[in-house]
């Protein structure tokens, strides 16, 4: 049954380029965004950039052009990256844009009239890098530090309108309680959280004085620019608030990594209700999972200019330029820290990964099959026919239909790792299959050929399915695979985001025998680790 999904990434900071945590994010959310396009579902993902921080100005200025120029050459990397990565965001949204910008007044104003703002000052401490307001007992807990960037934080006291967060706890406590309107996973994230609203919620600053001209000013008071989190929060709803794209409010998944789970589970929610309140914002409903990964770290320590262990648009091209771009994106999806640990990006084991799971099973598999096609039967897909006999499991829709059911199963649940392994499962299924019927024995033996055609007919259906399977993670790759074996119609339908029938294409049987298998040169070479 197909229906809509709306999947987001945090939209990211522009005060430099993007480095590998930001293409995790957006990786994560195109895996997802093309598994739902491949199952028919009417799917909009969205990311994009955060522009109107501080840290956007004082970046600016050290490199001498102006907080536009500097936003719009970093927001253009980030597109250019992305692109280049192959992310098919359906949208990429810039808060310094118009169409957001008008988006945020008009919200704002509606937060002024919804009866939840006054006019209040505030004095304590700011977190200049995060841009956030930080409580004196977990400034005091982070030692008057940043815990992201380890910075001392800075005193503030300034006017501001304050948002009445105070008025929400009871709210969210009963439907984070309950998690069928609005969730937060890991169950420990949303614990940590559970815990900190129970503690009590103080109103939160959503304007700033004295921060100058970027950024977005409060209706009807110029003095006042909204806080950057504000604007920030609201490109979720603003970039689908027209009339073809309401309908894919509310969203159905942000992705956002663990330091700034705050924002998003509590602030971002608690105004959300409010503007609910408001005649004609019954539209304006909670996200329904807010999905909270890890950190990537690098070599085992965490990632750091100065460490010299930084995975930066350099490192990441030459990833690609190596391995390819699927291997990346692999490698990130299925070994990230989408769990509540983090994940090292280690060479080591990057390399181990590309080997082992991408050359050894899925290409040597293909290599295998379509070698054998070629050799006893001119490069065409055999009819099946007999089954050779073997001691070994040999319903093979039964093997797919279990690997077809692991996988949907971990990909509801946003586990990836999960989900390419049931895929993977199925490729080594076929591998076991060829040893235990050594398709190569019987071709030497009188009047078998037949059933060398059967092994190899269940052999191709077996990798069809794995493949359509593993399309979200390796588009590129299995694109060329689909070509290469008469498939090509499945990347015809799914291209420029483009719809699949994916429980239709699953049914066991629909290889045609006949079909031209095109070797072609190997889909992920074996690592030869002098290359690096
Ligand atoms: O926080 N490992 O933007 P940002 C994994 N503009 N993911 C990482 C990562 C790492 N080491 N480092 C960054 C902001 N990320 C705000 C968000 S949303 C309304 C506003 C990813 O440029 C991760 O998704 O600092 C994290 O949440 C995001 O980049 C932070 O990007």
């Amino acid at each position: 049954m197909s229906s809509k999904f709306y999947v987001t990434t945090p939209i990211y900071y522009v005060n430099g380029e993007p480095h590998i945590g930001h293409v995790y994010t957006t990786a994560v959310g195109d895996v997802l965004a093309r598994y739902h396009r491949l199952k028919g579902d009417d799917t909009f993902f969205l990311t994009g950039t955060d522009e109107h921080a501080t840290k956007v100005v004082d970046s600016a200025a050290e490199n001498g052009v102006s907080p536009q120029e500097w936003a719009d050459r970093n927001a253009k990397a980030f597109q250019d990256t992305f692109t280049r990565l192959g992310m098919s965001h359906d949208d990429f949204i810039r808060t310094t844009q118009d169409r957001h910008k008008d988006k945020v007044q008009d919200y704002f104003k509606q937060l002024l009239d919804c009866g939840d703002v006054y006019l209040g000052e505030y004095e304590g401490w700011y977190d200049a890098g995060q841009e956030e307001y930080i409580p004196e007992n977990k400034a005091k807990e982070f030692g008057y530090k940043s815990p992201v960037n380890d910075q001392p934080l800075v005193r503030k006291a300034e006017k501001n309108y304050f948002f009445k967060l105070s008025a929400y706890g009871d709210s969210l406590l009963q439907l984070l309680g309950s998690g069928e309107v609005f969730d937060v996973r890991p169950t420990a994230r949303k614990n940590e959280v559970v815990a900190r609203i129970r503690e009590g919620l103080n109103d939160v600053p959503i304007s700033r004085t004295g921060s100058g001209d970027w950024g977005i000013k409060v209706p009807g008071d110029d003095e006042h620019t909204i806080y950057v989190w504000i604007d920030a929060l609201i490109n979720y709803l603003s970039t689908v608030d027209t009339p073809e794209r309401r309908y894919y409010w509310p969203a159905d998944v942000h992705l956002i990594g663990k330091e700034i789970l705050w924002f998003h589970a509590v602030i971002w929610p608690a105004m959300l209700l409010a503007l609910n309140k408001l005649p004609g914002n019954e539209w304006m409903k909670l996200p329904r999972l807010l999905y909270t990964h890890s950190q990537w770290i690098s070599e085992g320590k965490k990632m750091s200019k100065t460490l010299g262990n930084f995975i930066d648009l350099a490192q990441i091209d030459h990833y690609v330029e190596v391995f390819g771009l699927d291997a990346l994106r692999y490698f990130l999806t299925t070994n990230g820290p989408l769990g509540t640990t983090d994940s090292d990006f280690a060479e080591a084991k990057f390399i181990e990964v590309y080997n082992t799971d991408l050359a050894n099973t899925l290409g040597n598999c293909f290599s295998r099959v379509s070698n054998m096609t070629g050799r006893y039967f001119d490069g065409r897909l055999p009819k099946p026919g007999p089954e050779p006999q073997t001691g070994i499991d040999q319903e093979h829709d039964r093997t797919a239909e279990h690997a077809v059911r692991d996988y949907h199963r971990a990909m509801q649940g946003l586990e990836l790792s999960k989900a390419a392994d049931a895929a993977m499962g199925l490729v080594r299924a076929v591998d076991g299959y060829i040893e235990a019927t050594q398709p190569f024995q019987l071709a030497k033996q009188d009047g078998k050929l037949p059933e060398v055609g059967t092994v190899l007919y269940n052999c191709a259906e077996a990798l069809r399915v794995a493949s359509l399977l593993l399309w979200p993670f390796l588009p590129e790759k299995i694109e060329a695979l689909w070509r290469r074996t008469g498939c090509g119609h499945y990347a015809d339908a799914l291209a420029d985001r483009g719809k699949g029938e994916l429980d239709q294409w699953l049914t066991w049987g629909q290889c045609k025998p006949g079909t031209e298998i095109m070797k072609g040169d190997p889909l992920f070479p074996r690592f030869q680790p002098a290359k690096v």
